[in-house]
Parts: C-alpha cells; structure tokens; sequence
C-alpha cells in the first residue's frame, strides 16, 4: 500500500499543489465565454457596484484587522495585513453576480489566491468544506473544490484602490463563479472542516452551492 508517507518531502508539496489544482480546475469563472454568452439566466448588467448586506458596517481599520485560518490544517494562523501583504500577491479579472439578478462585468482585483493561502497553512486532507465569519456576524460555506477556484482570492485592492468599507475593506473573499453571497466581506476566519456548516442564508433557504450558470438561487 503506498501513501503519502512514503514520499520525498518536495513531492508532498508537489502533489499537495496539484490537489488545489484539480479540484478548482473546472470551477473558473472566466470560462472565455462568448460575449453574447456571459450573462447567466436571469441576470442584468449593471455598470454600478450596488451595496448589499446585514446593514452593519463594521468598521476595522488595517491596523486591528486580523484573519484566523484555523480548522484542518497544519499550521494555524492568525494574519495581520501586512502578513497578508507579505504573501504573494496576484491580479484576478471576473465578473460578479448577484442573487438579487446584478451583474457587474471586469472587476480588477488585488490579493492573495485562495491556493496560495492553502499552501500557507497546509490544508489537511481531512478538509472538504470552508466556512467563513466576517465582523458584521455574517456566515457562509461552501466546498473546498470552489474555494479552491481558479479564480478565487482574498482580495484587499479593487480596481487599483484599497477595498471601500462599503464593500468589505479592508479585506474580503472573492469567489466569482458561485452568486456574491459566498463572497463574504469584513472577512475575520476562515475554518478547514470534515463537514458542512451553513451560513447565514444558506440555513434561510439560499442554495447551498449557489452556481450562477444553473441558476441556484434558492433551495
Ligand atoms: N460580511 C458580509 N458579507 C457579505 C454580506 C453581508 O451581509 N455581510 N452580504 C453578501 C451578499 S448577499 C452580497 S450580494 C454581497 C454584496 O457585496 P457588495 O456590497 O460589495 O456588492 O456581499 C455578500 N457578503
Ligand atoms: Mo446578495
């Protein structure tokens, strides 16, 4: 029986990178549509960015702001900004749409990918769901495979200005193929689990996946 165990540490990782590749290998947003075919069902196009939420908006400036990774993983951590500036830094272009029908085409963001912090913290095999709690006490889940998207970040930089508070700032998740409800914003922990935990519209009769494209608004 051959197992993980066996292997050269460098492979380990090699095969730990290719995991988050395959699984969020199917799930980017950025599917090279045709024009004419970029709009999910039921969607409109908005040139706006509107402003939806619990109506609290914390307010957590850089300097308090922190991020826990905890949950299955090898190495907790609790993240400053600039720990989280001090990560790689990627760009990510997508479009975003909301469950209310908006859609908003070339978002520019800057951040941290969703792999890059998998292979920070070591995410255990054992992982097959992410739940997330934001500062206004807003919750949301989803599977590690769309986590793991392609096109997912931890976004701090929208288009070439620091996240507005309105929006989230100083930090929040960025998961564009799924509706923007699993995009939480005032992001404060991110949590590794064995199983599902269903967030704040998911138990209020939201779509546990939440897919645009086959229009899973509500279950
Ligand atoms: N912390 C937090 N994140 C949240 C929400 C919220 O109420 N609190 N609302 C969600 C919903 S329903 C949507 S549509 C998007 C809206 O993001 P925006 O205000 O930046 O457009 O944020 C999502 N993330
Ligand atoms: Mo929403």
């Amino acid at each position: 029986m051959s197992s993980d165990d066996d292997l050269p540490e460098d492979s380990k990782l090699t095969k730990t990178k290719s995991r988050w590749a395959e699984l969020g290998k199917f799930l980017t947003g950025q599917l090279s549509r045709p024009e004419d075919a970029r709009l999910p069902p039921g969607q409109h196009l908005v040139k706006n960015w509107p402003i939806l939420d619990l109506g609290q908006t914390p307010n957590v400036s850089k300097e308090v702001w922190r991020l826990d990774i905890a949950g299955q993983v090898e190495r907790p951590q609790t993240w400053s900004f600039d720990d989280l500036m001090a990560q790689p830094q990627a760009d990510k272009l997508n479009d975003i749409h909301c469950v209310t029908s908006w859609s908003r085409y070339d978002n520019h963001w800057k951040g941290v990918t969703t792999h890059q912090l998998m292979d920070a913290v070591g995410v255990k095999p054992e992982a097959r769901f992410v739940l997330f709690t934001s500062n206004d006490g807003y919750t949301t889940n989803m599977a590690i495979e769309d986590f793991a998207s392609e096109d997912a970040l931890i976004a701090h930089t929208w288009e070439n200005e620091p996240l507005s508070r309105d929006h989230g700032g100083p930090v929040r998740l960025v998961v564009p193929h799924l509706y923007f409800w699993k995009s939480p914003k005032w992001l404060k922990r991110i949590e590794f689990a064995e199983r599902d935990h269903r967030g704040f519209w998911e138990v209020r009769g939201y779509h546990n996946h939440a897919d645009p494209w086959k229009e899973e608004r509500y279950s």
